[in-house]
């Protein structure tokens, strides 16, 4: 199955974009911790070409650090790429870090020149957030729903860097069905383009099999579930998902998860791991 929902916005913001991009001296790319892969936009590395960029993986707090710390490393092998992971609990960090990599990013502008840096990533990823974050105000309209910004917005720092934020940008079909399942659980697709159940299910199915001990935990299970149905059956059991007859309401059960999982309820989780490098190791 692939996936399409391309609103008629991003046309002309995909368009904004590529105008822009000339008269900037970084990229902010945004993507989502929990799924840098999928939260990578290929468009958005189009638009890039060759500028430096910094990719910030925000919504840290909702991912397993220890992958996060993976993906930075890996990120980071790029050439032109500097990463930092980033969450709305350390503002302070956030803005620190964010300017001196991109002060470092555009160096050969010189140290009297404005740095223009344009934010650009998926859906809800939390582009806007962190515009706020960096202004230490709220200037940028923020949601849980995603294609909220409809338009771009420039922003002036005290320190003088000139920030563009833009509407989150997807791609015209998403053919790769894990890629647009884990961008529809993390919120980046409307629940509208996939129903909760189909993203119910392969959530459940990706707990159950890779984070069974939070699973227990948190629907207070007495062994893990067998499989994603019997997962989303436990839940709607115990969580006021019973229709008539006693039947459990699976549909319910799933939009259940996908809620608690956005809210991190679950604990920190991550969907994706770089690969590994399996080269082997050159002997000296
Ligand atoms: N837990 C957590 N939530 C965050 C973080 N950053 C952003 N969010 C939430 O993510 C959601 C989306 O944030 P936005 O800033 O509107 O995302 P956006 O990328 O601008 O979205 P569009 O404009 O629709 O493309 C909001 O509910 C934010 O509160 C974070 O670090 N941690
Ligand atoms: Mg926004």
């Amino acid at each position: 199955m692939s996936l399409q929902w391309y609103p008629g916005h991003m046309t002309k913001a995909r368009r904004e974009l590529i105008a822009l991009m000339p008269s900037q001296d970084v990229m902010i790319e945004v993507i989502d911790s929990r799924l840098p892969k999928a939260s990578s936009n290929p468009l958005i590395a189009e638009v890039r070409g060759t500028k430096p960029v910094v990719k910030v993986l925000t919504k840290s707090d909702l991912a397993d650090p220890a992958v996060t710390r993976m993906w930075v490393a890996y990120l980071e092998g790029e050439p032109g790429v500097k990463a930092f992971a980033a969450t709305t609990k350390q503002p302070q960090v956030t803005r620190k870090r964010i300017a001196e990599l991109c002060q470092h990013l555009a160096e050969h502008r010189g140290p009297d020149k404005q740095v223009r840096a344009l934010i650009a990533g998926v859906p809800n990823v939390g582009k806007s957030t962190l515009v706020n974050i960096l202004i230490n105000r709220q200037v940028a309209k923020v949601s849980d729903k995603p294609a909220v910004t409809k338009e771009q917005q420039i922003v002036h720092l005290p320190d003088g860097m000139v920030l563009t934020d833009s509407p989150g940008l997807m791609w015209p079909k998403i053919e790769h069905e894990p890629r647009a399942f884990r961008l529809a659980l993390a919120g980046s697709i409307p629940d509208t383009a996939i129903d909760y159940l189909t993203i119910g299910m392969f959530g459940a199915e990706f707990l159950v099999e890779r984070y069974p001990d939070l699973v227990v935990a948190r629907y207070k299970l007495g062994a893990v579930p067998a499989s994603a149905e019997a997962l989303l059956t436990e839940i709607g059991r115990r969580r006021g998902g019973l229709r008539k007859g006693g039947v459990v309401d699976l549909h319910k059960a799933a939009e259940l998860l996908v809620h608690e999982f956005r809210g991190g309820l679950l604990g920190p989780i991550s969907l994706e791991a770089p690969p590994i490098d399996t080269r082997p190791i050159e002997s000296s």
